[in-house]
């Protein structure tokens, strides 16, 4: 039984009252919190293990590096990817989605090509194929939403076409928590000849993710939503694209030999293999290996577990809300398109002034604009939206709580 009270208990930070407030943390989408067990592992790797990976024959080089390893492995089990050849760890989605664009975009897309990618999009999702179109003179086209913030699918089908080399989509939006069916969008892009790149930063943490039955080419996430440390993030690539493609970053630790030829007077270098040529310089070690005990919570508590738990959760806080005479939510209207994210405003107030007034009860939730400009313009909402986003450890009675406290906020 999955049972939320007693997942608090790993959390240390629960145990933290704020101006005699409990922390009510409904801010999960910006960062998770992380459980003891994370911590611990981060604690001991730097107490027992501590020493650079791959650089050394000594035997906390070799047992670094074989951890370091191992996280990559037990990333790439838990979204069934084929091995670590396939897991490049990064610093966040927000580089592992530069590093696409960047590595592949630079080498695969020319004057005349198109990439398709939506109005719900973070911008970490539309800004690097933006800088790129000016260098390589390719088109970036966005797909619109519907109403009610789920994906204009009719828009997206007649979109992609023969031009297009790349669908940029996300699995989950930050702002309305709508679930794209990443497998039809799999589906059209591979039709039409194009590579599909999935924003996962609001998925993986969330949900059971499949990357096989998906048919992904790249997928991006970051550790510190997901229960992990900051610093530490994800990029799955299918093994024969990174295979393909050169290094975004180059330097140390991603090659195999590197030669200063006398007669050309310069240095050639070939990489190392999969996935540490991409992985330049010395990584975030401890931070994959936090990472990898994070996995392995969620993978105790199931993630078919977390999905339900959160969906149950936003049901009933969505239920709540209605109650309120001046809330205006957005998102989708079925709960199997939405995740656990409730973006809203209060008629006639400003989103941080809201946040600020929930805060005095030690509620944290995001207000502004999360990330997301183009969405809220289109959503209507320049000024920006109140978000509250829920995880493992939240609870109904917490949503209760919330729901007081707005009532309370209305009032004034
Ligand atoms: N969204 C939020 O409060 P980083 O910061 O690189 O770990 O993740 C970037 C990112 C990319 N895509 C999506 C869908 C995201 O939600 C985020 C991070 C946080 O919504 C911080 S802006």
């Amino acid at each position: 039984m999955f049972d939320p009270y007693k997942v608090r208990e790993d959390f240390p930070i629960f145990n933290r009252k704020i101006d005699g407030n409990n922390i009510i943390y409904f801010d999960n989408a910006a960062t998770s919190q992380r459980p003891l067990q994370v911590i611990e592992a981060v604690k001991s790797y730097y107490e027992l293990y501590n020493s650079n990976v791959h650089r050394g024959v000594h035997t906390l080089s070799q047992e670094s590096s074989e951890l370091y390893e191992k996280a990559h492995r037990e990333v790439a089990n838990f979204i069934n990817a084929k091995d670590l050849q396939e897991i490049v760890f990064v610093k966040n989605t927000t580089e592992a989605l530069n590093l696409v664009a960047y590595a592949w975009g630079f080498k695969n897309l020319k004057a005349g090509d198109e990439v398709v990618t939506t109005l719900m999009e973070h911008h970490s999702n539309m800004i690097p194929w933006e800088m790129i179109s000016k260098v390589k003179g390719f088109k970036v086209k966005y797909v619109d939403i519907n109403e009610d913030a789920t994906l204009n699918y009719e828009m997206l089908e007649n979109m992609v076409g023969s031009k297009t080399k790349a669908v940029c989509i996300c699995h989950m939006s930050n702002v309305t928590g709508t679930i794209n069916d990443v497998e039809r969008v799999s589906k059209l892009a591979h039709e039409n000849g194009a590579v599909v790149i999935v924003d996962a930063a609001q998925s993986v943490p969330h949900m059971p993710v499949d990357v096989k039955k998906l048919d992904v080419d790249f997928y991006a996430f970051s550790g510190h939503k997901m229960l992990g440390p900051t610093g530490i993030g994800v990029l799955y690539g299918k093994k024969e694209l990174l295979d393909e493609i050169e290094p975004f970053l180059t330097g140390g630790g991603m090659v195999r030999d590197v030669k200063y030829e006398v007669s050309s007077g310069s240095v050639t270098a070939d990489w190392a293999e999969l996935p540490w040529k991409f992985e330049a310089g010395t990584p975030n070690i401890a931070g994959g290996v936090g990472l990898m005990e994070a996995v392995r919570y969620l993978k105790r508590l199931g993630m078919e577990n977390v999905r339900s738990h959160e969906k149950e959760l936003t049901e009933y806080a969505l239920e709540r809300l209605k109650e309120l005479g001046k809330v205006r939510v957005y998102g989708p209207r079925r709960s199997s398109e939405r995740g656990g994210i409730i973006p809203f405003n209060i008629d006639g107030m400003n989103p941080h002034d809201v946040a600020l007034l929930l805060d005095q009860f030690g509620i944290m939730v995001r207000s502004g604009l999360h990330c997301a400009h183009p969405l809220h313009e289109r959503l209507g909402v320049k000024g920006g939206t109140v978000r509250a986003s829920f995880y493992v450890y939240n609870t109904r009675e917490e949503v209760d709580r919330f729901i007081e406290v707005l009532k309370q906020i209305e009032k004034v």
